[in-house]
């Protein structure tokens, strides 16, 4: 069966952008193909976070993948900080990668600019995602279009220390949807949603009320025209809001321009998908979040499974390198 390995970070709320992107693509994937998620604790730490914060958000986060539909006898469910091993190879991915390559990477540049501290490890933070991904030898990566650059990172990393040291480890494939790989901020529709944003019109979260779900994306920014057409370039808006309603509907965004001649008709019917596609999710995430014990039972599990797959890989990789086992 084919493997799959996805992350997500535990920086705030989840919103539709990552439950469009990547989220709904884990639940379908972990039905055809072996599958490892993880809440990448890690990487949240490339930015500063309260540690109250972090600690909560981790495990909300967990319960917000089971209330998905993650469920963990299909999938390996786990947090990244549980299995060392990521932090070891992702030392010997950082000596894989070079400087250059590290510079050229979008989102450092993007965060770079904006914070007030930039961290070492937000610069290097691409070798440990490739570190997540390779040590488990996945062959498919389900992620949002903005992660493209740091998959093709990683790819040339596996094929670059293939070459050196001998076939170790599967050059893995992004898989980035049709619909929703990129879904915008309702308020500045040339912004991706994001989660440490601060932007609370523009990002529906999962666990928004139904009702002002709904009423944010009926005030979402589109256009002066009224014409309906996909065109992310010169009407961002209102692409946005045709890949919502494709991506909450399975159907496409081009497909679905054709059935509107005004702007309210598509809000209408795009805030009442979202609200079906949050209405269940909600449901499940209210049963789970008052069973802490059960949860981390769950990824306690998942970190023991992942921990047998991962350590096995490690050793391969030292004993390649030449480092001196005992
Ligand atoms: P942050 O704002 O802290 O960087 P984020 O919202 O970008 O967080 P991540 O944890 O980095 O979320 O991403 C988890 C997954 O969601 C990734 O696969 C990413 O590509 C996807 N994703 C994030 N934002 C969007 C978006 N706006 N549209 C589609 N997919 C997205
Ligand atoms: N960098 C990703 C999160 C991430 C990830 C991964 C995604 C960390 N490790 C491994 C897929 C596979 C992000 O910022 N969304």
């Amino acid at each position: 069966m084919p493997r799959v390995l996805s992350g997500i970070k535990p920086t705030g709320k989840v919103h539709l952008g990552n439950l469009l992107g990547a989220l709904q693509h884990w639940v379908a994937d972990q039905y055809e193909n072996d599958s490892l998620y993880c809440v990448v604790d890690l990487h949240a730490l490339t930015v500063p976070q309260d540690p109250a914060t972090l600690h909560e958000t981790t495990l909300q986060l967990a319960q917000i993948l089971l209330a998905i539909g993650i469920d963990p006898e299909q999938s390996t469910l786990f947090i990244q900080s549980h299995v060392h091993e990521h932090i070891e190879l992702a030392w010997v991915m950082e000596c894989t990668a070079s400087f250059g390559e590290l510079r050229r990477m979008t989102q450092f540049k993007d965060k770079s600019e904006t914070a007030d501290f930039v961290s070492g490890g937000l610069f290097t933070y691409p070798a440990l995602m490739a570190a997540d991904i390779l040590i488990y030898d996945a062959d498919k990566v389900p992620v949002g279009d903005d992660q493209r650059q740091h998959l093709e990172l990683t790819r040339d990393l596996a094929i670059r220390f293939n070459s050196r040291y001998g076939e170790t480890f599967v050059v893995p494939e992004a898989a980035i949807p049709k619909a929703g790989a990129r879904v915008m901020d309702l308020q500045q529709p040339t912004s991706k949603m994001s989660k440490s944003d601060d932007s609370p019109q523009g990002t529906i979260d999962l666990l928004d009320d139904l009702g002002v779900a709904a009423r944010k994306i009926k005030r979402a920014v589109t256009d002066t025209e009224t014409e309906v057409r996909f065109d992310p370039v010169a009407k961002p808006g209102v692409s946005n809001l045709l890949s919502i309603l494709g991506a909450c509907t399975g159907q496409n965004p081009e497909d679905l321009a054709s059935n509107y001649t005004q702007y309210g008709p598509l809000k209408a019917d795009a805030a009442d998908a979202v609200v079906e596609v949050l209405r269940p999710i909600q449901k499940r995430y209210a049963e789970l979040s008052a069973d802490q014990p059960g949860t981390l039972a769950i990824l306690g599990q998942g970190a023991g499974k992942a921990r047998a797959m991962a350590a096995p890989k490690l050793r391969l990789v030292k004993e390649r390198i030449g480092l001196l086992g005992i």
